[in-house]
């Protein structure tokens, strides 16, 4: 079992966060980076090792907020 989550990210202005919230997402176990642009992105995660609140924790670290924007 996979969820896609779609993530809306404020706080994104340039190609250097995009690099940032790459980096940040793809150090959470279970998160798989579909793509990401300035000011949201998209991923497919193992529910079972990650939930939503975790990797929107892990965007908010590092000084950006997110939201889920659709859970599929
Ligand atoms: Mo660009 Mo983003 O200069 O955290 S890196 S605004």
């Amino acid at each position: 079992m996979e969820d896609t989550l779609k993530l809306s990210i404020e706080g994104m202005h340039c190609e250097g966060c995009v690099r940032r919230v790459t980096n940040a997402l793809t150090a959470v176990e279970g998160v798989h980076v579909e793509s990401v642009q300035v000011g949201s992105a998209t991923v497919t995660t193992d529910p079972a090792r990650v939930t939503p609140e975790q990797v929107t924790a892990a965007v908010d670290r590092i000084g950006f907020t997110a939201h889920v924007a659709a859970n599929n």
